[in-house]
């Protein structure tokens, strides 16, 4: 079936940034050629670098908007995609990362597969690109079976991969889990699918897209200690 909205304008891809100047506008580029007319907002939580000039700079087809949560009391990638999705217009969104792992060209069928009725469409990364340090690929594993694990035991809808910061699914959906239960989010956390699963008690469709996923080749990784320690946390 071919997509009713070709042009992507019912489709808002949301981007959490902190201190990507190197990959921002490229990844932009990339989005208005892969699905022109889109929306975009890049929830950005005061970066130091041209993030923010680079953003509010582009020029091009599609509507480009920049969040800026500098001067929010709290701060992390989870609050910068809820806040995200409050602000949305569109029926749909997506969330991805703004350093290039997440691979654009795979845009298309998420936006199939909403149009075709699912309610969430995750990623599943299927191959890692790239040198990835043995206890990040550890970690990863544990974290994703564990992150299963908990959902099963709460009788929660389920993705393959858990860990995946992309996916898209409907916004109103999510807004109303966000006002239901915003504070159970954890806020200054990463996973925001996983607490999005474990708090949306009624049943979803739910659809995949296979991806490889690169290492990073730009920037600096964000994920730190407290940030795992505070997903372990949030699994019990
Ligand atoms: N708004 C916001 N964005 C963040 C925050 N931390 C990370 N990000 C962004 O979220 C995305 C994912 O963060 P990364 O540091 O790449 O995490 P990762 O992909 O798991 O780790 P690497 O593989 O090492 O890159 C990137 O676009 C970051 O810029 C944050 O506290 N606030
Ligand atoms: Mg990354």
């Amino acid at each position: 079936m071919k997509p009713s909205n070709e042009n992507y304008s019912n489709l808002t891809v949301i981007i959490p940034t902190l201190n990507e100047e190197k990959t921002i506008s490229v990844l932009l580029e990339k989005i208005e050629r892969i699905i022109p007319r889109a929306n975009v907002i890049v929830a950005d939580d005061g970066s130091g670098d041209k993030t923010k000039e680079l953003v509010e700079d582009f020029e091009g087809n599609i509507n480009v908007r920049f969040l800026d949560r500098k001067s929010e009391q709290v701060h992390g990638l989870t609050i910068s995609v809820l806040d995200a999705i409050m602000d949305c217009q569109t029926k749909y969104f997506l969330v991805m990362d703004g350093d290039l792992q997440h691979p654009a060209e795979s845009l298309p069928q998420f936006y199939k597969k909403l149009e075709d009725g699912f309610n969430l469409v995750a990623g599943n990364r299927v191959e890692v690109i790239g040198k990835w340090p043995i206890h990040r690929k550890l970690m990863s594993y544990v974290a994703r079976w564990l992150g299963s694990f908990a959902l099963i035991v709460r009788r929660r809808n389920r993705v393959k991969d858990i860990m995946s910061g992309l996916f898209a699914s409907e916004t109103n959906t999510w807004k109303q889990t966000i006002s239901d239960h915003r504070e159970d989010f954890v806020l200054d956390g990463y996973k925001v699918l996983f607490d999005f699963l474990k708090l949306h008690k009624m049943k979803l469709e739910v659809s995949h897209v296979n991806y490889v996923f690169g290492t990073r080749n730009y920037g600096e990784s964000k994920i730190n200690k407290k940030i795992i320690w505070k997903f372990f946390k949030s699994l019990f």
